[in-house]
């Protein structure tokens, strides 16, 4: 590092103080804390993707967001030159950048970063970081931060995005590292153009006309509802009433996906009107998604169709056009290809879905709870289709299958256009092009949602009919050290302290098709525990004596 970018940084790290006390640490999705503490965080995290982007020579972006947590709260993420999240290898460093307590300490970890990196800089090289934010108050002046932060790296340059949600601002990264065009505006024309092939495609004489009705859509009073409100200018064929768009509520205050599929009640602004209505839920930041109606009785009780559910449909709907590109009559056959299909889930998907998907024939997966790792699971086959039951997930095709769906698309274009065969062709490349591949995009979920129900002629009472979820509950549990439990197996086994695996077996036991397992939060200070069994009763019986286990063991207090 030559002296003139050492006294750039030492003196842009001094006016960015680390406040005492405060240690954050990167997890599943960035730094997150109270809006009033992230200051010198934000700007280090500038400092992160600068040296990020000189390293790969890429595009990255940086998002201030905190999703679905409270107003007051604010967080900041990276995303990688893919789209996807910041590589696993870097969260260590960034852990260190956050909590270096002054100046020359912030100076020291950069100056052995980037020997250990490799990380040209000298300003030789450029780097480029788009920035985005969510509507939260706090967002521009940590936004600012940010700049200020990139700013310190000499050659690296900062571009205000504007508000944005996360997925937007992870599709804008993925798009210019493949030298397309990435505004706003292309974004919402590729999920309209998409949307409007699926539709286009929808098979003669099938049940459409009835199912053209009205969705109505909780915006979380955050960035997503304004943005489906520019999206739904461009639209056709859909007919969306946006409520909670963000004009008058509170953000994520009884509203949200996160709301809705933890409480299962109906969010602000929705009541008995809406009994029969498909309705949707965005979260904060519009990369989780969830479906549900009113019920017809008091309480304002909902029927949820959560990720698990959504993630159902999808793999219906793509093994059915895999099947039917691939029907082949007599000297077609050797044009057959069967791509991998891969379905990724974690410990919280209701068994009754992975039972469903198993029955159906697909090949289901687990992975740890967090996007990062379902992404990484489900990039391994031609076509991965990952969704947490909270709703945040996404469908990846590989490039080898794009590539032979367009040279079967033209071959058939010529030799029998207008066939089923190239309507499916059609379709999969019109859903590749649609679901976001960079990370789970509650926008662009949403319109394969309804373009597959159109396509079905389903209501949202027939897709939620496709099983029915085993009663389940979640239960959080404080404990002196919630870092003491560690997993395996996809969060499914405790393998430290001893004897607690043993302790949940023998409850589980206790009840038919009972399933139990426990894990750190990796948002919260708390071990979560959830069970499943055949009834509400069951499931909180046994969810209740595993709190009660986990404080014995773990010590603290339920
Ligand atoms: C974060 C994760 C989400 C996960 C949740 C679990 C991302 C973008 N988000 O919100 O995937 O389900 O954490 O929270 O990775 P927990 O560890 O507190 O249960
Ligand atoms: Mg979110």
């Amino acid at each position: 590092m030559n002296n003139n970018q050492r006294s750039i940084l030492l003196e842009s790290s001094s006016r960015f103080p680390p406040p005492p006390g405060v240690k954050l640490s990167y997890g599943t999705s960035g730094f997150r804390a109270d809006a009033s503490v992230l200051q010198s965080t934000v700007f280090r995290v500038g400092i992160l993707a600068a040296l990020r982007s000189l390293r790969t020579q890429s595009v990255i972006g940086l998002m201030i967001t905190a999703s679905h947590n409270k107003v007051s709260d604010n967080g900041v993420k990276i995303a990688d030159p893919s789209g996807g999240m910041l590589s696993q290898d870097w969260e260590p460093f960034a852990d260190a950048l956050a909590d270096a307590p002054d100046s020359q300490r912030l100076l020291q970890l950069v100056d052995d970063f980037v020997k250990k990196e490799n990380i040209p800089l000298e300003g030789a090289q450029s780097a480029e970081i788009l920035l985005g934010r969510d509507t939260r108050p706090s967002g521009e002046t940590l936004l600012e931060a940010a700049k200020q932060g990139i700013n310190s790296i000499a050659g690296a340059v900062a571009v205000d995005m504007g508000v944005l949600t996360t997925p937007q601002l992870h599709w804008m990264v993925r798009a210019r590292n493949k030298s397309m065009k990435a505004t706003e505006l292309e974004y919402f024309e590729q999920l309209s153009n998409s949307f409007r092939c699926l539709i286009d495609l929808i098979p003669q004489g099938s049940a459409v006309n009835k199912m053209n009705d009205k969705l109505i859509v909780d915006g979380a009073n955050g960035v997503g509802g304004e943005k489906l409100e520019l999206l739904n200018k461009i639209l056709n064929g859909l007919d969306i009433e946006i409520r909670n768009s963000g004009k008058q509520g509170v953000l994520n205050e009884g509203v949200g996906a996160d709301y809705v599929q933890k409480e299962k009640v109906v969010p602000c602004k929705f009541g008995p009107a809406d009994v029969g209505i498909r309705c949707a839920s965005l979260d904060g930041d519009a990369d989780r998604l969830v479906y549900f109606s009113v019920l017809s009785t008091a309480n304002n009780k909902i029927d949820l169709v959560d990720g698990d559910k959504i993630l159902s449909l999808f793999a219906l709907f793509i093994e059915e056009q895999l099947n039917t590109v691939n029907k082949c009559d007599g000297d077609t056959e050797n044009k057959c290809y069967w791509p991998t299909l891969g379905v990724v889930q974690t410990a919280y998907a209701n068994g009754a879905s992975t039972d469903y998907l198993k029955h159906s024939g697909l090949e289901v997966v687990f992975t740890k709870t967090g996007v990062k790792y379902l992404h990484e699971k489900a990039a391994e086959y031609d076509i991965g289709i990952y969704f947490e039951a909270n709703g945040h997930g996404t469908i990846l095709f590989s490039e080898g299958l794009l590539h032979w769906l367009d040279g079967r698309n033209s071959e058939l274009a010529s030799t029998s256009k207008g066939s089923e065969q190239q309507k499916a062709a059609l379709r999969l490349l019109a859903v590749s092009k649609l679901i976001n591949q960079a990370v789970g995009d509650a926008l662009s979920g949403l319109l394969l949602v309804e373009a597959i129900l159109q396509h079905m002629g389903w209501s949202i009472h027939r897709w939620n009919d496709l099983y029915h979820d085993l009663p389940s509950r979640q239960l959080k549990v404080k404990v002196v050290d919630r870092t003491a439990i560690v997993t395996e197996n996809a969060e499914t086994v405790v393998v430290s302290p001893p004897g607690i695996q043993e302790a949940i077996d023998a409850e589980t036991a206790k009840y038919p098709r009972g399933r139990c397992f426990v894990r750190p939060s990796g948002t919260e200070d708390v071990v979560r525990v959830y069970a499943e069994a055949t009834t509400q009763e069951a499931a909180d019986n046994l969810a209740n004596s595993v709190a009660q286990l986990m404080d014995q063991f773990l010590g603290g207090g339920t």
